[in-house]
């Protein structure tokens, strides 16, 4: 991949924006969703995982993030009955002093409140330099803004970032679901980490529901809300719109 290519697609605006709905297990209505991008390069679609690490190490990641952002409140700004918005967080942003003040700015600029965007981290971001974590964790709780930890139990994301910093929403890992409904030690641990989670106050989001009876098994565990296949397929912002808030 080349840098050219990268800049080609921002401003071709080929890099597109999709949602996927985050639907409540218990009244199966849809009470959120995650941004995902999708690059639209000549008819085909291609999936982060193959360009979103050139970007991080490039930092065109922090164009991505913005566009990200800057779409999704203009969406939720028209929207008469919101919901709110996850937008994944590279882990460049939290060493960019200015970042903040950018996410702050946007929200202004679309006058959406800041309750409504949920910033999704991992790990990595945190483990590097904590104490700047925190003081992030900090600022953007003050701005209102909700914190998600992304795939947690992969080992990007994990039990020391929730010891240290203020988690709202934990987002269980797609690989601790794909087994949950046969694996008896898979079953202990992931009913543990709701059971946690409960007690520390945050809400979770089990990741990558492909069946009927992954669904049924997370209810009944208490898991709060599901995002997966089995219920959508991430899709491009304005068809989401048409579907789901007309
Ligand atoms: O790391 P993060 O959780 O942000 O990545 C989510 C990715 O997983 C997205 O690319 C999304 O399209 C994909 N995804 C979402 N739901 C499912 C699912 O049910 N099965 C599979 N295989 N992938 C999923
Ligand atoms: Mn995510």
């Amino acid at each position: 991949m080349r840098q050219e290519e990268i800049e080609q697609a921002l401003k071709n605006k080929e890099i597109k924006v999709y949602l996927q709905p985050q639907v409540d297990l218990h009244t199966e209505k849809i009470v959120g969703a995650e941004s995902l991008v999708r690059w639209e390069k000549d008819s085909a679609i291609i999936p982060p995982n193959e360009f979103i690490p050139f970007c991080e190490q490039t930092g065109y990641i922090t164009q991505i993030d913005h566009y990200v952002l800057e779409t999704v409140c203009s969406f939720i700004q028209k929207w008469k009955k919101k919901i709110p918005i996850a937008v994944n967080e590279s882990r460049r942003h939290l060493y960019n002093p200015h970042h903040i003040e950018d996410l702050q700015r946007t929200v202004e600029k679309y006058e959406v409140e800041a309750k409504y965007i949920e910033l999704e981290m991992t790990e990595t971001a945190v483990v590097h330099d904590i104490k700047m974590a925190k003081e992030a964790e900090r600022r953007v709780h003050a701005l209102g803004f909700k914190v998600a930890m992304d795939d947690f139990g992969t080992g990007y994301s994990s039990f020391s970032m929730l010891r240290e910093i203020q988690i709202d929403i934990l987002k269980i890992d797609k690989s601790f679901v794909d087994e949950v409904t046969q694996d008896r030690r898979g079953k202990i641990i992931i009913e543990a980490i709701i059971q946690m989670a409960k007690r520390l106050e945050m809400i979770t989001i089990a990741e990558g529901i492909e069946t009927k009876e992954q669904a049924q098994y997370l209810k009944t565990i208490g898991c709060d809300i599901a995002q997966g296949y089995y219920y959508a397929f991430p899709i491009p912002i304005e068809k989401f719109e048409r579907r789901y808030l007309a």
